[in-house]
Protein backbone atom coordinates (compact mmCIF):
# COMPACT_ATOMS: atom_id res chain seq x y z
CA UNK A 1 0.00 0.00 0.00
CA UNK A 2 0.88 3.59 -0.98
CA UNK A 3 1.83 5.76 2.39
CA UNK A 4 0.55 9.32 2.80
CA UNK A 5 4.22 9.89 3.57
CA UNK A 6 8.12 10.02 2.33
CA UNK A 7 11.45 9.76 3.94
CA UNK A 8 11.43 13.28 3.02
CA UNK A 9 8.48 14.06 5.37
CA UNK A 10 8.87 16.23 7.93
CA UNK A 11 8.78 14.37 11.34
CA UNK A 12 6.15 16.76 12.91
CA UNK A 13 3.64 16.22 9.76
CA UNK A 14 4.19 12.70 9.79
CA UNK A 15 4.35 12.06 13.71
CA UNK A 16 1.41 13.87 14.47
CA UNK A 17 -1.34 12.69 16.21
CA UNK A 18 -5.30 13.35 16.10
CA UNK A 19 -6.29 16.42 13.76
CA UNK A 20 -2.64 17.90 12.16
CA UNK A 21 -3.01 21.51 9.94
CA UNK A 22 -0.61 22.53 7.62
CA UNK A 23 -0.93 26.19 7.03
CA UNK A 24 0.30 30.10 7.18
CA UNK A 25 -0.65 33.17 7.99
CA UNK A 26 -2.82 34.13 4.35
CA UNK A 27 -6.64 34.47 4.22
CA UNK A 28 -7.00 30.66 3.39
CA UNK A 29 -5.31 29.65 6.07
CA UNK A 30 -7.46 31.65 8.24
CA UNK A 31 -10.74 30.55 7.61
CA UNK A 32 -9.09 26.88 9.07
CA UNK A 33 -7.40 28.83 11.90
CA UNK A 34 -10.56 30.39 13.12
CA UNK A 35 -13.00 27.34 13.33
CA UNK A 36 -10.07 25.51 14.95
CA UNK A 37 -9.48 28.20 17.76
CA UNK A 38 -13.45 28.59 17.93
CA UNK A 39 -13.73 24.63 18.76
CA UNK A 40 -10.88 24.94 21.10
CA UNK A 41 -13.19 27.90 23.12
CA UNK A 42 -16.50 26.03 22.66
CA UNK A 43 -15.09 21.94 23.30
CA UNK A 44 -11.49 22.34 24.68
CA UNK A 45 -10.80 20.66 21.18
CA UNK A 46 -6.92 20.46 20.38
CA UNK A 47 -5.24 19.73 17.55
CA UNK A 48 -1.25 20.23 16.00
CA UNK A 49 0.05 22.35 13.50
CA UNK A 50 3.08 23.05 11.28
CA UNK A 51 3.96 25.73 9.30
CA UNK A 52 5.11 26.53 5.61
CA UNK A 53 6.95 29.18 4.54
CA UNK A 54 5.16 30.05 1.26
CA UNK A 55 7.87 32.42 -0.22
CA UNK A 56 11.05 30.75 0.55
CA UNK A 57 13.72 29.87 -2.36
CA UNK A 58 12.74 26.44 -3.07
CA UNK A 59 9.27 26.31 -1.39
CA UNK A 60 7.92 22.84 0.47
CA UNK A 61 4.63 23.49 -1.19
CA UNK A 62 6.17 22.37 -4.31
CA UNK A 63 7.75 19.50 -3.22
CA UNK A 64 7.26 15.64 -4.18
CA UNK A 65 6.28 15.03 0.22
CA UNK A 66 4.03 18.19 -0.09
CA UNK A 67 2.40 17.02 -3.49
CA UNK A 68 1.22 13.30 -2.46
CA UNK A 69 -0.56 15.33 0.53
CA UNK A 70 -2.40 18.25 -2.02
CA UNK A 71 -1.13 17.93 -5.45
CA UNK A 72 -2.59 21.16 -5.58
CA UNK A 73 0.40 22.06 -3.89
CA UNK A 74 -1.60 25.05 -1.78
CA UNK A 75 -1.92 25.66 1.73
CA UNK A 76 -3.93 25.19 4.23
CA UNK A 77 -4.44 21.13 4.20
CA UNK A 78 -5.82 19.23 7.39
CA UNK A 79 -4.68 15.60 7.89
CA UNK A 80 -7.14 13.61 9.95
CA UNK A 81 -5.05 10.89 12.15
CA UNK A 82 -8.09 9.42 14.03
CA UNK A 83 -8.95 7.73 10.98
CA UNK A 84 -7.21 4.37 9.19
CA UNK A 85 -5.25 5.10 6.72
CA UNK A 86 -5.13 8.98 7.97
CA UNK A 87 -7.43 11.42 5.97
CA UNK A 88 -5.98 14.47 4.44
CA UNK A 89 -8.41 16.86 3.19
CA UNK A 90 -7.70 20.15 1.03
CA UNK A 91 -9.20 23.02 -0.25
CA UNK A 92 -10.07 25.51 2.98
CA UNK A 93 -13.84 25.79 2.84
CA UNK A 94 -13.98 21.59 2.06
CA UNK A 95 -11.92 21.62 5.25
CA UNK A 96 -14.25 24.03 7.67
CA UNK A 97 -17.37 21.42 6.32
CA UNK A 98 -15.09 18.45 7.38
CA UNK A 99 -14.21 19.55 10.52
CA UNK A 100 -17.34 21.13 12.00
CA UNK A 101 -19.07 17.57 10.54
CA UNK A 102 -16.61 15.93 12.45
CA UNK A 103 -15.59 17.11 15.46
CA UNK A 104 -18.94 20.08 15.85
CA UNK A 105 -21.07 17.93 17.47
CA UNK A 106 -23.35 20.08 19.07
CA UNK A 107 -23.27 22.09 15.60
CA UNK A 108 -22.82 25.60 17.30
CA UNK A 109 -21.16 26.13 14.33
CA UNK A 110 -23.57 24.79 11.72
CA UNK A 111 -27.34 23.78 11.38
CA UNK A 112 -29.08 20.42 12.85
CA UNK A 113 -31.73 21.69 10.47
CA UNK A 114 -30.66 20.48 6.78
CA UNK A 115 -32.81 23.68 4.92
CA UNK A 116 -30.24 26.08 7.08
CA UNK A 117 -27.47 24.19 6.82
CA UNK A 118 -27.79 24.12 2.85
CA UNK A 119 -27.57 28.53 3.54
CA UNK A 120 -24.41 27.44 5.17
CA UNK A 121 -23.38 25.59 2.20
CA UNK A 122 -25.22 28.10 -0.47
CA UNK A 123 -23.01 31.23 1.13
CA UNK A 124 -19.55 28.94 0.86
CA UNK A 125 -20.14 28.55 -2.70
CA UNK A 126 -20.88 31.98 -3.13
CA UNK A 127 -18.03 32.95 -1.38
CA UNK A 128 -15.58 29.87 -3.49
CA UNK A 129 -16.88 31.18 -6.71
CA UNK A 130 -16.58 35.23 -5.31
CA UNK A 131 -13.47 34.78 -3.70
CA UNK A 132 -11.32 34.51 -7.09
CA UNK A 133 -12.65 37.91 -8.19
CA UNK A 134 -10.66 39.62 -4.76
CA UNK A 135 -6.87 37.22 -5.45
CA UNK A 136 -7.29 38.04 -9.02
CA UNK A 137 -7.98 41.42 -8.03
CA UNK A 138 -5.29 41.81 -5.72
CA UNK A 139 -2.44 40.11 -8.20
CA UNK A 140 -3.36 42.30 -11.10
CA UNK A 141 -3.03 45.46 -9.18
CA UNK A 142 0.19 44.56 -6.93
CA UNK A 143 2.37 41.54 -8.50
CA UNK A 144 1.53 41.10 -12.31
CA UNK A 145 4.79 42.16 -14.29
CA UNK A 146 3.04 44.43 -16.54
CA UNK A 147 -0.25 46.81 -15.43
CA UNK A 148 -3.10 45.62 -17.38
CA UNK A 149 -5.58 48.51 -17.03
CA UNK A 150 -8.50 46.21 -18.30
CA UNK A 151 -7.93 43.22 -15.96
CA UNK A 152 -7.64 45.53 -12.71
CA UNK A 153 -10.76 47.29 -13.43
CA UNK A 154 -12.50 44.37 -14.48
CA UNK A 155 -11.73 42.32 -11.44
CA UNK A 156 -11.90 45.42 -8.83
CA UNK A 157 -15.55 45.71 -10.13
CA UNK A 158 -16.17 42.10 -9.98
CA UNK A 159 -14.70 42.25 -6.52
CA UNK A 160 -17.54 45.07 -5.49
CA UNK A 161 -20.20 43.45 -7.00
CA UNK A 162 -19.27 40.31 -4.58
CA UNK A 163 -19.11 42.84 -1.56
CA UNK A 164 -22.65 44.44 -2.94
CA UNK A 165 -23.71 41.08 -2.87
CA UNK A 166 -23.13 40.15 0.66
CA UNK A 167 -24.56 43.64 1.79
CA UNK A 168 -27.98 42.83 0.41
CA UNK A 169 -27.73 40.02 2.04
CA UNK A 170 -26.75 41.07 5.64
CA UNK A 171 -29.12 44.28 4.83
CA UNK A 172 -32.14 42.45 5.00
CA UNK A 173 -33.48 44.68 2.43
CA UNK A 174 -36.18 42.12 1.01
CA UNK A 175 -36.53 40.37 4.12
CA UNK A 176 -37.46 43.64 6.67
CA UNK A 177 -34.99 42.54 9.20
CA UNK A 178 -31.09 42.86 9.01
CA UNK A 179 -28.81 39.82 9.43
CA UNK A 180 -26.09 39.56 11.98
CA UNK A 181 -24.43 36.48 10.32
CA UNK A 182 -24.54 34.87 6.47
CA UNK A 183 -26.89 31.80 7.51
CA UNK A 184 -29.44 30.53 9.47
CA UNK A 185 -33.41 31.93 10.37
CA UNK A 186 -33.89 35.70 11.65
CA UNK A 187 -30.99 37.15 12.43
CA UNK A 188 -28.68 34.51 11.70
CA UNK A 189 -26.29 32.42 13.02
CA UNK A 190 -22.47 32.56 13.40
CA UNK A 191 -21.23 29.88 11.48
CA UNK A 192 -18.54 28.04 8.84
CA UNK A 193 -19.81 30.13 6.35
CA UNK A 194 -18.94 33.57 8.14
CA UNK A 195 -15.81 32.24 8.69
CA UNK A 196 -14.95 30.87 5.36
CA UNK A 197 -15.52 34.49 3.88
CA UNK A 198 -14.28 37.18 6.30
CA UNK A 199 -10.69 36.55 6.53
CA UNK A 200 -11.00 38.02 2.87
CA UNK A 201 -13.75 40.74 3.61
CA UNK A 202 -11.56 42.07 6.27
CA UNK A 203 -8.89 42.60 4.37
CA UNK A 204 -10.64 45.33 1.62
CA UNK A 205 -8.09 47.93 2.37
CA UNK A 206 -5.21 45.95 1.24
CA UNK A 207 -7.30 45.19 -1.77
CA UNK A 208 -7.36 48.46 -2.76
CA UNK A 209 -10.91 49.44 -1.79
CA UNK A 210 -11.67 52.98 -0.78
CA UNK A 211 -13.50 54.34 2.46
CA UNK A 212 -15.47 56.07 0.55
CA UNK A 213 -16.54 52.67 -1.66
CA UNK A 214 -16.82 50.76 1.24
CA UNK A 215 -19.07 52.78 2.81
CA UNK A 216 -21.79 52.12 0.34
CA UNK A 217 -21.60 48.19 2.03
CA UNK A 218 -22.30 49.53 6.28
CA UNK A 219 -24.14 46.28 7.03
CA UNK A 220 -20.66 44.30 5.60
CA UNK A 221 -18.29 46.81 7.43
CA UNK A 222 -20.86 45.93 10.55
CA UNK A 223 -20.37 42.12 9.93
CA UNK A 224 -16.49 42.46 9.77
CA UNK A 225 -16.54 44.40 12.94
CA UNK A 226 -18.56 42.17 15.08
CA UNK A 227 -16.59 38.86 13.59
CA UNK A 228 -13.08 40.34 14.37
CA UNK A 229 -14.36 41.36 18.37
CA UNK A 230 -14.19 37.40 18.54
CA UNK A 231 -11.31 36.02 20.86
CA UNK A 232 -10.67 32.97 19.14
CA UNK A 233 -10.65 34.96 15.66
CA UNK A 234 -8.18 37.10 17.81
CA UNK A 235 -6.02 34.12 18.22
CA UNK A 236 -6.49 32.87 14.58
CA UNK A 237 -5.10 36.19 12.90
CA UNK A 238 -2.14 36.48 15.78
CA UNK A 239 1.47 35.65 14.86
CA UNK A 240 1.11 32.35 16.54
CA UNK A 241 -0.24 31.37 12.53
CA UNK A 242 2.73 33.52 10.58
CA UNK A 243 5.97 31.63 9.66
CA UNK A 244 8.13 34.46 10.03
CA UNK A 245 7.30 34.90 13.47
CA UNK A 246 6.88 31.60 15.06
CA UNK A 247 9.96 29.56 13.28
CA UNK A 248 9.35 26.65 15.92
CA UNK A 249 6.54 25.01 14.43
CA UNK A 250 7.75 25.29 10.71
CA UNK A 251 8.89 22.35 8.60
CA UNK A 252 11.29 22.37 6.00
CA UNK A 253 13.44 19.49 4.13
CA UNK A 254 16.23 22.44 3.36
CA UNK A 255 19.33 21.60 5.07
N1 LIG B 1 -8.64 27.19 -3.17
C1 LIG B 1 -7.56 27.00 -2.23
C2 LIG B 1 -6.59 28.12 -2.37
C3 LIG B 1 -5.42 27.98 -1.44
C4 LIG B 1 -4.34 29.00 -1.75
O1 LIG B 1 -4.36 29.71 -2.76
N2 LIG B 1 -3.34 29.06 -0.84
C5 LIG B 1 -2.23 29.96 -1.02
C6 LIG B 1 -2.03 30.82 0.22
S1 LIG B 1 -3.48 31.79 0.56
C7 LIG B 1 -0.95 29.15 -1.23
O2 LIG B 1 -0.79 28.08 -0.68
N3 LIG B 1 -0.02 29.68 -2.03
C8 LIG B 1 1.25 29.05 -2.22
C9 LIG B 1 1.69 29.05 -3.64
O3 LIG B 1 0.92 29.54 -4.49
O4 LIG B 1 2.80 28.58 -3.91
C10 LIG B 1 -8.13 26.95 -0.79
O5 LIG B 1 -9.13 27.63 -0.54
O6 LIG B 1 -7.60 26.21 0.05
Amino acid sequence: MTSLYTDETPKAVKEAKGLHLITEQTPNGKKVQILLEELKEAYGFQWTTSLLNLDAPNPEQNKDWYLRLNPNARIPIIIDNTQTPPFVVMESLAELIYIQETVDKDNIFGFDNKVEQSEVVQWLFFWAAGQPMQSQNNWFSRSAPEKVPFAISRFRARTLEMYGVLELRLSGRYTGAPRDFLAGKGKGKYTIADMGAWPWLRAWKRTGISEEEMAKFPHLLDWITRIAERPAVDRAISSFYDSEENLELVVSTEK
